[in-house]
Formats: structure tokens, sequence, C-alpha cells
């Protein structure tokens, strides 16, 4: 099995400073995401960006947790597919949570990333748009999460073959990640092998937990996966919130 390494990549200076990712971390970025289904680049956005990113998503929490505390108990523990997503936030798992109050426009127009996925098979040298932008939050406490994809095959890939991928996911990091943080767990090339998604889940050809490796993210860190990757959040053993920023990305966004 690949480690992180094979599919992490730093980002240079000039490409920071010109907003335009290099041709070689280019054919690595799209290389990985098709080998290992996901790329890590490094500080997409300055580690005190992210810092001041999180204390703006602090706030937005805050508010949304204090509208959301009498239904909690009914969401807690689920995943959004269980029950259904009210208004703003959506329930991610046990003290997991999705909410969409929280907006960056500096994150999400971020240019390496728009580069990225304009290049990607997806884009089919047209048009790619980020259709959702969402941050999820593990709170202290958060147990393991519900191994999933964002964004399953169309089709069972058994009968039609794997199809390009059409769908990606994007994470940015607001905080430094370890293993009492928790972190997001990938099984690597699973977007290529099983069929997650396409159907009812009993058909999905779950990988087991030690096919997973563990992608850990300093602020401003991004992670970004075809969305057919099989993969889930780590528990947060920690007394911190862990606030990864999401966008979503489709052939035809707005
Ligand atoms: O919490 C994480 O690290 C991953 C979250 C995730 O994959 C999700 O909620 O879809």
């Amino acid at each position: 099995m690949a480690a992180a390494a094979a599919f992490t990549r730093a980002l240079t200076a000039d490409e920071l400073s010109s907003d335009a990712l290099a041709p070689e971390t280019l054919a690595f970025a799209l290389g990985a995401l098709d080998e290992h289904g996901v790329v890590v680049l490094r500080k997409l956005i300055a580690p005190a960006d992210a810092v001041a990113e999180r204390a703006r998503f602090e706030a937005a929490w805050a508010t949304v947790a204090a509208a959301m505390a009498p239904l909690a108990p009914m969401w807690e523990g689920h995943l959004q597919d269980v029950v259904p997503r009210f208004a703003e936030v959506a329930p991610r798992g046990p003290r997991r949570y999705s909410i969409s109050t929280f907006r960056s426009a500096a994150m999400r127009q971020n240019a390496l990333v728009v580069q990225l996925m304009g290049a990607s098979p997806m884009a089919q040298g047209g048009a790619s748009g980020c259709w959702s932008e969402e941050t999820v939050v593990s709170l202290p406490g958060a147990t393991e999460q519900r191994v999933h994809v964002d964004a399953g095959h169309l089709y069972d890939p058994k009968q039609h073959g794997v199809l390009p991928a059409y769908h990606y996911s994007v994470f940015i990091s607001l905080v430094d990640q370890d293993s009492t943080t928790g972190n997001t767990a990938f099984a690597l090339g699973t977007h290529r092998s099983r069929g997650g998604g396409h159907e009812s889940q009993p058909h999905w050809d779950m990988p087991g937990r030690d096919e997973f490796v563990d992608a850990y993210l300093k602020a401003g860190d991004s992670v970004i996966f075809d969305s057919r990757l099989y993969h889930f959040g780590r528990a947060n053993s920690g007394t911190e919130m862990r606030p990864i920023y999401g966008l979503m990305y489709s052939p035809a966004g707005e």
C-alpha cells in the first residue's frame, strides 16, 4: 500500500505568488488523482490565513450550534443519508456536523484549485465549477466516521467499466491535524476498484479498515480527491474542534 508521501506535494513559493501550478505539479496532482484517487497539496493557503478563517468559522459554528441545540439529539450519530439535513446543518456522524453558513470567497475562489479542477478529466476540456461550500467540523469526542464516498459511481463499474471522474471533493484544513484531533483516512485506488455509491450499501464492497492511509494536514493544507474514493474521518479525542472547509466540484458548476 502506498504511503501518504506518494500523493503529497508541497507547493512552491513561485506557485503561491503567481497563483498558478507549475506543469510538473499539475502532472503530479492529476497522476495522483488518477492512480490513488487523492492528492495532498501543502500550504494551499498561508497558515496565518487558515488561523484567521478558523476564527471566523468558530463564530459561524457558535450561531448554528445554538440554533440546532433543541434538535441535536435527533441527529446525533447519524450521517445525512439516515436523517435529512436541516437548512444550514447536516449531521456527518457522531459529534460531527457540516454547516453551510461559513463562507470564504478567498478559499472558494482559490486559483490553484480552479486550475486543477479545470485540467481534470471531469472538465473534459470544458466547464467545471464549484457547487457546494460546506465545512465539516469534528467536535471533541467525535468518534470514527462511517466509511463512505461523497459521490458514488453513476453506474455499476462491474457492468459498465470505470468511467472518468465526474466529481471531486476539496478539503482545506483550518487546524493542524494529528492523531488526537483526528484526520481523514483514504482507501487508495478504491475510486476505480470498488463500486461505492452505485447501489444500496450492501453492494459497495466496503474496504477493511486496514486498507486506509491517513492524510495529516497542517492548517492551510488541502486534500483533493475523486469523490468515489472511500474515506472517513478519524475520531477527535482532543479538546479542540477540527474544522475542514470543503468544496464540491462537478463538470457544470454555477
Ligand atoms: O472528518 C473528516 O475528516 C472527513 C469528513 C467527511 O469525509 C465527510 O463528512 O464527508
